[in-house]
């Protein structure tokens, strides 16, 4: 069955969002068949993030990542790569659509609720980082 690799970023957790936005991937019919809560240490975020350490935001995004709990999970489901970055929404809550979690709960293009894999491969490593354990 195929994985993704979530994450309710500091926001989510700061806001008491994590029950909402687990609701929502469970009634979609996905399983969350792992999770845990930790504060992620620079190098998490720096390799988790390792694709985007040249843009501008980079150093912004490592201390948000960073700056308080967050909750991980694995998703498993029936194309659940693409499933669940369609129920997230766009990276920019101004441009996600009205019933996604970005599109209902998010302003902000840096504080925007949640990371999902954008592909399977993407998935392992980040499940790898995550879920050392867990890994395939
Ligand atoms: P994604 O989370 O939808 O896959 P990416 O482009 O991979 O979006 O960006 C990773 C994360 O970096 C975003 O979710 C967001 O938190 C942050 N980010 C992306 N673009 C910007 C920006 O222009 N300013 C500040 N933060 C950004
Ligand atoms: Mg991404």
């Amino acid at each position: 069955m195929e994985r993704t690799l979530v994450l309710l970023k500091p926001d989510a957790v700061e806001r008491r969002l994590i029950g909402r936005i687990l609701a929502i991937y469970e009634e979609k019919g996905l399983n969350i068949t792992a999770l845990r809560m930790l504060k992620p240490t620079r190098e998490i975020a720096e390799v988790h993030y390792q694709e985007h350490r040249d843009k501008p935001f980079f150093s912004e995004l490592v201390a948000f990542l960073t700056r308080g709990k967050v909750c991980a999970l694995i998703i498993e489901g029936e194309n659940v790569v693409k499933t669940v970055r369609k129920i997230n929404g766009a990276t920019d809550p101004a441009e996600a659509e009205a019933g996604t979690i970005r599109g209902r709960f998010a302003l902000s293009k840096g504080e925007n609720l949640v990371h999902a894999s954008d592909s399977v491969d993407s998935a392992e490593r980040e499940i790898a980082i995550w879920f050392p354990g867990l890994a395939d």
